[in-house]
């Protein structure tokens, strides 16, 4: 007993030096070492899906962490790795601590895509593709969310009259998938991993009315049914949403 309680002691000093190495603040993009090839810090249902997805659609390994039913418990693990920043996701990818899923999704499709997700450089499509990539979360998420911010501090209810900076960025998506299968045009790419979360957030949250953007809701349905979008709901959304923010009012 006397012994086995010197080794749990001495394995929970262990444990603390180890969180205490871990939880320093890290400088941006600092190697940071760590035993897998790419760690994925995750919370359900957040944007670190993005790089789940993207893994599965790759064939990259990863270890996935997150508290499974525990949104705050996966962030506050998260603020243990990356306390400067502790946002979903956070990955260390090839020794290196990232945040910004795009340019993390970049720079997987750099270094293992070997072409794959991506339309050739020379094509319209890879302007598109590039110009999504980057609307994702430089405008759509940016508007959709400033628009739910906005509307929860004034009463919670849906904006249904004028149209606001969100629903004018979903208008365009919706616009360019109605001649165009997917956002990078006539094959899956990269950027419709990318256009997932902010639309989805957008009809969820009912920033967006989903009467609206037809292609948008066709285009959600298309790419959800493929089976690395499903092996990445089974990995990093077993249970479904947890914890959901609220919606907002539509009356
Ligand atoms: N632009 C960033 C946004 C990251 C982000 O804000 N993620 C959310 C979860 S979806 C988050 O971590 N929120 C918690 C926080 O900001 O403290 C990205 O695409 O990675």
């Amino acid at each position: 007993m006397c012994s086995f309680k010197a080794v749990a002691v001495l394995l929970m000093a262990l444990a603390d030096i180890g969180l205490q190495t871990t939880a320093q603040a890290q400088a941006p993009g600092a190697m940071v070492g760590g035993t897998a090839h790419l760690v994925i810090y995750h919370a359900e249902a957040r944007r670190s899906e993005r790089i789940v997805w993207l893994a599965e659609e790759l064939g990259i390994p990863y270890e996935l962490k997150y508290r499974r039913g525990d949104v705050a418990g996966s962030f506050a693990d998260i603020r243990k790795v990356n306390p400067g920043m502790g946002v979903a996701p956070t990955v260390i990818y090839d020794g290196q601590l990232l945040v910004e899923s795009g340019a993390i999704i970049q720079v997987m499709l750099d270094r293992e895509g070997k072409g794959r997700l991506v339309p050739k450089l020379k094509s319209p499509d890879y302007g598109t593709h590039m110009m999504f990539m980057h609307y994702a979360e430089g405008t759509l998420a940016a508007d959709v969310v400033a628009d739910y911010r906005t509307a929860m501090a004034t009463g919670g209810k849906a904006p249904r009259d004028k149209e606001t900076d969100g629903q004018r960025a979903m208008r365009y998506a919706n616009d360019y998938l109605a001649t165009h299968k997917y956002f990078g045009g006539s094959e899956f790419s990269a950027a419709d991993i990318m256009m997932l979360f902010p639309t989805a957030y957008a009809i969820r949250m009912n920033v967006a009315d989903p009467s609206k953007y037809p292609n948008v809701i066709a285009w959600q349905d298309r790419v959800q049914e493929r089976p690395a979008f499903k092996r990445m709901l089974a990995a990093a959304r077993p249970d479904g949403r947890v914890s959901p923010p609220p919606a907002l009012k539509v009356e």
